[in-house]
């Protein structure tokens, strides 16, 4: 799954693919470069970042979408059922939802469900957050969710990053196999990641493309059936290497 935020503030790639062309031109290129998937969003979930009201959402967004939707499976990375909805309209056949609460959404759309974990949301989830076992509150969050989603086909998600520590994301990475052993299919973005720079000498965002390489990879050979990544041509390198 390629990442297209179109975004002014994303953390990684904020600003970059703004302009539609750009962003589609952008989508394109990483469907050339083995993308099963692109992931179109526009607001930035990032720490502390500040909600965006549901015109500009949909003014982003709408148009990347019916532009791909030709080229390759589009998800819609959204926390807004109204987005949600107008996407799967312009032709996105899978809601990433990181508020893991539109499923009714996907159900009536009749597109696939990513649920994915979150403690808080963006402007507060990274203020110490605490738990007692995190693998375990992770996982009866996602089956819980997933089961009672009514969505025909569902993925789970840690959500690595939200609401958690370097240790709870460490966590999560070394205990991926309990999410697998769920049944459910696995997605898993670590993609240039704050906790990457943390374990790299507080690399910034662009040089973190080896450690998010090798923590996508790390994913997949623990079970994961999907990643979402900013640089998708050497994660489907490594992904190949592994027989992906
Ligand atoms: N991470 C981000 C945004 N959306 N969706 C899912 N399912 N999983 C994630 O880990 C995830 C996500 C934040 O990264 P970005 O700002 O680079 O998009």
């Amino acid at each position: 799954m390629g990442v297209l935020n179109v975004t002014p503030d994303s953390f990684s790639d904020g600003g970059r693919w703004l302009d539609r062309d750009a962003a589609v031109a952008h989508g394109l290129r990483m469907v050339a470069e083995g993308a099963d998937v692109v992931d179109v969003g526009g607001e930035s979930t990032r720490p502390g970042a500040e909600p965006v009201s549901l015109d500009d959402e949909l003014r982003r967004v709408l148009p990347v979408v019916e532009a791909l939707v030709a080229s390759v499976r589009v998800s819609i990375d959204t926390r807004k059922a109204e987005v949600a909805q107008a996407a799967i309209g312009a032709g996105a056949t899978l809601v990433n939802d990181v508020s893991a609460s539109l499923a009714g959404v996907a159900a009536a759309g009749g597109a696939g469900w990513v649920a994915m974990h979150m403690k808080g949301d963006p402007r507060t989830m990274q203020r110490a957050p605490v738990y007692d076992d995190v693998v375990a509150e992770v996982r009866e969050f996602l089956v819980e969710r997933a089961s009672t989603s009514g969505v025909g086909e569902v993925w789970i998600d840690p959500g690595i990053g939200f609401g958690k520590t370097l240790e709870h994301n460490l966590a999560l990475l070394a205990h991926l196999d309990e999410l697998v052993a769920t049944g459910y299919p696995v997605l898993v973005g670590t993609s240039r990641k704050a906790f990457l720079g943390r374990l790299t000498g507080d690399a910034p965002a662009d040089d973190r493309v080896e450690a998010s390489v090798a923590t996508a990879t790390w994913a997949l050979a623990q079970g994961a059936s999907m990643v979402r990544v900013h640089d998708v041509a050497p994660t489907v390198a490594a992904a190949r290497l592994l027989g992906e």
